[in-house]
């Protein structure tokens, strides 16, 4: 069976990294127009920085949970699984997953605003750091903000409709293009969510329940 993923926050929740629309999200704390715009960057780089800072530092302290392990596991089964995530962090990644999609860009890497250089980005970045390739200080985190489009675009709405089965896991889809995924799908859908996100009733099916729970679960239904 052809499976195409898609991961937002609520998979990385239990492992201690913040979701950003729940009670305690991020967006409580910090405005977005601030920190996850190209326009909140050129107003004040060093806030950007030092926001971005932070999670990766919270990122490289958190560890993969069961969820993560579970789609690793599923994606080592005899299925064809396409595994596309808006997350910046690299759980799936140290969970063992390979070929990970991430459509919103990596807290690992760093991008030079004036060349579109990219390179490992160290813990912390900083607006005077220099871009490796071409000198100027204008490196940024290379993650995708909003108004700007995210990557490989082309890959993902193909997984999306040649896929058997499409699954949301652990996102609120109130974020486009993520969220009209579900529309690209040509077959089964799934919903897997601690609670109904903004499109549930546009999928097939739905599973409700922490991640740690319901995606091991999932996956052990499919490969059995
Ligand atoms: C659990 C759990 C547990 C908790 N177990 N579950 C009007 C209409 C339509 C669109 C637009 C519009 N106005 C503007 C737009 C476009 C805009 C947009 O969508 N805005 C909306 C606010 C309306 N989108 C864009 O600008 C995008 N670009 C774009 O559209 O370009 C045009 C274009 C596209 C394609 C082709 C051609 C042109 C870019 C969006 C970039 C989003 N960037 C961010 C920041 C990335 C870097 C970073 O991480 O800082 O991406 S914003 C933030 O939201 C981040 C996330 O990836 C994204 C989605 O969040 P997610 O993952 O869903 O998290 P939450 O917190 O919202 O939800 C968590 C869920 O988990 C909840 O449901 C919980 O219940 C659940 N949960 N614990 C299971 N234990």
């Amino acid at each position: 069976m052809r499976i195409a993923i898609l991961t937002g926050a609520g998979i990385s929740a239990e492992s201690g990294l913040g979701t950003f629309r729940d009670k305690d999200g991020l967006w409580t704390r910090y405005d977005l127009e601030e920190v996850a715009t190209p326009e909140g960057f050129a107003r004040n780089p060093a806030l950007v920085h030092e926001f971005y800072n932070q999670r990766r530092a919270d990122c490289i302290a958190a560890a993969p949970n069961a969820a993560h392990n579970a789609l690793a596991l599923l994606q080592n089964s005899t299925h064809d699984l396409a595994l596309i995530t808006q997350n910046v962090d690299d759980l799936h990644e140290r969970a063992g997953s390979k070929g990970v999609i991430h459509m919103h860009g990596a807290l690992r890497r760093a991008l030079c605003a004036a060349c579109d250089h990219r390179w490992d980005a160290p813990v912390a970045m900083d607006p005077s750091d220099e871009c490796p390739s071409c000198s100027a200080s204008a490196t940024r985190p290379d993650v995708v903000w909003f108004g700007e489009i995210p990557y490989q675009m082309e890959a993902i709405q193909e997984a999306v409709a040649r896929a058997d089965l499409f699954v949301a896991i652990g996102t609120s889809a109130e974020v486009y293009p993520a969220a009209g995924l579900v529309e690209t799908a040509q077959g089964d859908t799934l919903e897997i969510n601690l609670a109904p996100s903004a499109r549930a009733n546009a999928f097939n099916a739905r599973r409700f329940g922490p991640a740690t729970e319901v995606v091991p679960a999932w996956v052990d239904e499919i490969i059995k």
